[in-house]
């Protein structure tokens, strides 16, 4: 039977743990030789949506671009692993929706958690008001609703996370 592909779309604040379990993920995913493709915010940005800012309306079309070309590789039996922000929960719905085979993570650590850890010193120059619309600072972050998975990045350790979205792959019959 051809491969079933499936959107795995992490969201959550800067530090949360997105990269990190999207790494761990890829990893275990690979192992397995699962078609795959990453699609991360940070690196998307430098080519895909290269010029995009941080306003809703920028977030808004980085999301949009993709979640286009997302759905293109799920259609096409490919795992994407999506790492974004992606803030607002309108977007997120609407991409959901067109891809259809989508996971939908929320990376949930509280804010002073992913400051405290602060990967990228960024959270310090968005406090210093080096950086405008920082999410989780002066810009907003609206959590799922009911995301497929929640991961605890604040109480749990990445092997549980990932555990957890692997559980959640083999109960929807993607894995
Ligand atoms: C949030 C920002 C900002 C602002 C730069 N707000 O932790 P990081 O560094 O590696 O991840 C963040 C990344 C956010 O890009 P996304 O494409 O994921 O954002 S969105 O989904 O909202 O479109 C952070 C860095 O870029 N960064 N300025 N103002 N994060
Ligand atoms: P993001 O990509 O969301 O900006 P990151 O992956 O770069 O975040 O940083 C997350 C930090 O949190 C990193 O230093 C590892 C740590 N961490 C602790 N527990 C974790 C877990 N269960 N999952 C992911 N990261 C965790």
């Amino acid at each position: 039977m051809k491969q079933r592909g499936v959107t795995i779309w992490l969201t959550g604040l800067s530090g949360a743990g997105k990269t990190t379990i999207t790494n761990a993920l890829e990893q275990r995913l690979r192992e397995e030789d699962y078609p795959l493709e990453v699609l991360d915010g940070d690196v998307v940005r430098t080519n895909l949506t290269k010029g995009l800012g941080f306003s809703k309306e920028d977030r808004d079309e980085n999301i949009r671009r993709i979640g286009f070309v997302a759905n293109l590789l799920t259609r096409h039996g490919v795992f994407v692993l999506v790492s974004a922000i992606s803030p607002y929960r309108e977007i997120r719905e609407q991409v959901k929706e067109k891809i259809g085979d989508f996971v939908e993570v929320f990376v949930n650590a509280p804010l002073t958690v992913c400051e405290s850890r602060d990967v990228k010193g960024l959270y310090k120059r968005a406090r210093a008001g080096e950086i405008k619309s920082f999410t989780g600072i002066d810009d907003p972050y609206e959590p799922p609703l009911n995301p497929e998975v929640e991961c605890r990045t604040d109480i749990e350790d990445l092997e549980e996370s990932v555990n957890k979205i692997w559980h959640k792959l083999e109960q929807l019959g993607y894995l």
